[in-house]
């Protein structure tokens, strides 16, 4: 009776979300299109969520409806595993099949097939959780009762609608609850507000923090962070926060000339500033706040900014992190008692060569992946505390549980010997809070910003301080549309084209005839085209070797 039950639900489900033409790909962050045209994909998404679940023998699975940094109109759903990361990347070609089953009937032998395969018993009760959460766009609503109709087409499943969050929010939530740990949003709140406030309790006296700016604007995209932000900031003692771009209405659009994909992108200032903010620290997120930049707005005669990327607030975090070790093992201190810790730092192909050297002269270990989160957290993984970002703002820390553990332990032998005024625990003290405040689901704007301002204030470092790490090299950033992006095939982290045949020598001949000149493209994951990428010793050439190549793209390619 239970099977057949699920065959009916499957079968009805299938009917009320009739396909759209298009074939729908599990991308660099899950289904993305035209919001208006996403109904049929999320519902299956909402399928493939409920069926991980069971899979996982009924752990919570976490679903956003977003298009993250795509225009306002896109929308998009990504589905997050137990630990809080990416979906396992096993399922997407399945994931891939149950959105383009062509009709009622297939899809239910796809699920049924695949759920023999993968010994997944369907029919129980009480089998599966999903959280959702979705952002701000006005197809948001439509989409998350599509998911909930996908979820609940599974026999048994619960789906808990956990509201309008930012992507980080909810896989932090995943994440919590299946530790065991309070999930709700202000229990988020609470840790990220909690740790900031150690963070800057352990700032030494004489570091001078009290020197940094305390004012900072923040560029909201006109997404949901900036409205989170609003939320908390009166909290965040030791900051003047002030959100430009926030969402309210007549703000403007989201993502639209504003946004950190934006700033990181153009260079320019963003939407909503003014020669006013000047020498101002400024941040910004982008639409559903899980990238960051910093900036600062060069003049007031013309709108360029000093950018911040990912690759400098990644920098930052492994000098802090660095510091804080060297501190521990190397103070002479209280105990005799080392950490061993192995520390990695994970970039894509987008870091700037310049980032790359500086974090090599420190004698990190830099290694590289693809472009995706979902490849640079799972890399991350394997190091006692990974660091991972990708320049445009997107990453984390993520830090294992034996090397917790191990703080954890000189913390209380520290605390035991009476010797919590040492400088060896205070070092553990801000690697514990440090471990608390940074997301360590995902990439997450807003823990991220508050980290960043917490090792500001510890260094007492200027913006003008933190630019000077290293100087970036001259690079840019070019789309092409072409008829078909799939045609382009990378290898090496997409440095290198294997197809189509004949484009890799080209992209050599032209990048030989520049100084430091590097090049490469690769498909987007996200939006339908081709990006291509160049650095150079001028900008001038960075942006002539760009220019070219795509040329030689859109030949070749149509
Ligand atoms: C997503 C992914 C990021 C990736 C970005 C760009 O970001 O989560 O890891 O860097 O897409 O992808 P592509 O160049 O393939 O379009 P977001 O912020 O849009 O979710």
């Amino acid at each position: 009776e239970q099977e057949q039950e699920q065959r009916r639900r499957l079968l009805a489900v299938a009917t009320r979300f009739p396909l759209p033409s298009g074939t729908f790909s599990y991308g660099t962050a899950g289904f993305r299109a035209d919001g208006a045209t996403m109904a049929p994909a999320v519902c299956r998404a909402g399928i493939l969520a409920a069926l991980r679940s069971v899979k996982l023998a009924g752990a919570a699975i976490g679903i956003v409806i977003t298009a993250s940094h795509n225009p306002v109109g896109d929308n998009g759903v990504k589905i997050a595993d137990p630990d809080g990361g990416m979906m396992a990347q096993h399922w997407e070609p399945f994931a891939d099949a149950l959105a383009n089953a062509p009709d009622p009937d297939a899809l239910l032998q796809l699920v049924l097939q695949f759920a023999k395969d993968e010994g997944i018993p369907l029919g129980g009760q009480d089998t599966a959780q999903v959280l959702l959460g979705r952002d701000t766009r006005p197809t948001g609503a439509y989409l998350l009762d599509a998911a909930l109709q996908g979820i609940n087409a599974i026999v048994g499943a619960n789906a808990i609608d956990m509201g309008i969050l930012t992507t980080p929010q909810l896989h932090w939530m995943v994440r919590s609850k299946n530790k065991g740990a309070k999930a709700s949003e202000s229990d988020y709140f609470t840790q990220l507000i909690g740790s900031f406030r150690r963070m800057l309790e352990l700032v030494p006296k004489d570091k001078g923090g009290d020197e940094v700016a305390k004012k900072l604007i923040v560029d909201g995209a006109n997404g949901i962070g900036g409205v989170k932000l609003e939320q908390i900031k009166v909290e965040l003692s030791g900051l003047d926060i002030i959100v430009r771009n926030s969402g309210k209405e007549g703000e403007g659009i989201l993502n639209h000339m504003c946004g950190a994909d934006f700033v990181q992108k153009e260079r320019v200032t963003p939407h909503g500033f003014s020669p006013d903010d000047v020498s101002v620290r400024c941040a910004s997120l982008d639409g559903d706040a899980d990238r960051l930049v910093y900036f600062r707005l060069s003049s007031a005669s013309d709108s360029r900014v000093d950018l911040v990327d990912g690759d400098k607030i990644l920098s930052l975090f492994a000098l802090f992190i660095r510091e804080q070790l060297d501190i521990i093992n190397n103070s002479g201190g209280q105990t005799n008692k080392s950490l061993s810790a192995r520390l990695g730092i994970v970039q894509t192909a987008y870091a700037n060569g310049a980032s790359m050297q500086f974090l090599k002269s420190l004698g990190l270990e830099v290694v590289f992946t693809p472009t995706g989160v979902k490849y640079l957290h799972k890399r991350a993984l394997e190091y006692d505390i990974g660091i991972y970002f990708e320049a445009n703002g997107h990453g984390t820390v993520v830090f294992s549980e034996d090397f917790i553990s191990q703080l954890e332990s000189l913390s209380n032998g520290l605390s035991s010997q009476a010797a919590t005024g040492s400088a060896q625990y205070h070092a553990v003290m801000r690697l514990l809070a440090a471990s608390q405040l940074i997301n360590q689901a995902v990439g997450d704007a807003l823990s991220g910003l508050l980290l960043v301002e917490a090792i500001l204030q510890y260094k007492g470092w200027s913006f003008q301080n933190w630019c000077e790490l290293y100087s970036d090299l001259p690079s840019k950033q070019m789309k092409v549309k072409v008829k078909d992006r799939s045609v382009i095939v990378t290898t090496n982290a997409e440095t290198k084209v294997s197809q189509p045949c004949g484009l890799q020598e080209l992209i050599d001949k032209e990048t030989a005839n520049y100084t430091h000149g590097r090049c490469f493209v690769r498909p987007s994951g996200t939006e339908d085209v081709v990006r291509v990428y160049a650095e150079a010793s001028t900008q001038v050439e960075a942006d002539s070797l760009t220019k070219s190549v795509a040329h030689h793209v859109e030949r070749i390619l149509g």
